[in-house]
């Protein structure tokens, strides 16, 4: 199988399983993590999604022996599978949580940045890696990198491919944190069952927010903010957040719409 899920109690755990290619991607994976992504968002008791890979890599991005004797137009259908895969994890309703367990390169490093918050363990690293072998970084690369850490940057790493350890990553904002190589999954779980005990519904329309704040000017902003506000301002979460504040109480969540 080359993808594992484990359910945990309000959480779902998908494991890229293809160790020996250090987890490389094929149409069949994408296809299997498409329908992952699915069945968790299907799921009420799904509250939030974890994703790592198995063995020493995350993702060593497109599987380079299948598109070894590619015609160009073969790499256009391969992202066809790919990217409506990484519109399918910024849009999936509940907040999905990358732990980078080693190397993330092309493709795979820009699905852990797909990611709604993405830990790596410190002996990681992400590598542009599309240059050395021609190509340019996509899988939302292009538009990932400048917004998360800046143009110069963002040219720098695409047009050089080097590696980028997990530790300058977090310094330069491109990842959320750097975490010792033998707590991450304890804390990538931590972080996913947390989540997982929000309010589901205002984490949903933050995402939407924050995507959507990428091409807004701040005039359409303020408007999209207010419809969804008023969205979340309805959810039986918010009512529970505002009453355990003032009961001075943990709230308890359930995530439902209503
Ligand atoms: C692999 C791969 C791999 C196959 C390691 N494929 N076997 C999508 C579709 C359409 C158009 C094109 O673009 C895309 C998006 C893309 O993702 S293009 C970019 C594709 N990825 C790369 O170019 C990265 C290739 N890999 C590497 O540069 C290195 O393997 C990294 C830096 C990831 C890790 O280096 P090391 O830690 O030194 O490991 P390694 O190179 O020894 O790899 C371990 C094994 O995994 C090895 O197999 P072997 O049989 O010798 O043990 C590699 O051949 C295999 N492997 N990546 N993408």
């Amino acid at each position: 199988m080359t993808i594992l899920v484990e359910s945990f109690a309000n959480y779902r755990q998908i494991t890229l399983n293809r160790p020996e290619r250090l987890n490389a991607l094929t149409v069949e994976m994408a296809t299997a993590l498409s329908a992952a992504l699915d069945e968790a968002a299907a799921d009420d008791t799904c509250r939030a999604l974890l994703l790592t890979g198995a063995g020493r890599g995350f993702c060593a991005g497109q599987d380079l022996t299948a598109i070894v004797d590619a015609k160009p137009a073969d790499l256009g259908h391969l992202l066809d599978h790919y990217h409506p895969l990484i519109l399918k994890l910024r849009a999936l309703p509940i907040p999905v949580v990358c732990a980078v367990n080693g190397v993330a390169a092309g493709a795979g490093a820009n699905l852990a940045l797909a990611c709604d918050i993405v830990l790596a363990a410190r002996s990681a690293s992400f590598v542009e890696a599309f240059a050395r072998i021609g190509l340019i970084p996509d899988c939302g690369g292009t538009w990932f990198l400048p917004r998360l850490i800046g143009t110069a940057r963002a040219r720098a790493l695409a047009m050089l491919a080097e590696p980028l350890s997990a530790e300058i990553a977090a310094e330069w904002g491109l990842i959320w944190q750097a975490v010792e190589d033998d707590r991450l999954m304890a804390e990538a779980q931590a972080l996913a069952a947390r989540l997982a005990t929000q309010a589901t519904m205002a984490l949903a329309l933050t995402k939407r927010a924050l995507d959507a704040a990428a091409t807004n000017p701040l005039d359409r902003q303020l408007d999209l903010e207010r419809d969804l506000q008023a969205e979340a301002g309805a959810s039986p979460d918010h009512r529970e957040g505002v009453r355990a504040f003032l009961d001075k109480r943990p709230p308890v969540f359930t995530g439902r719409p209503r």
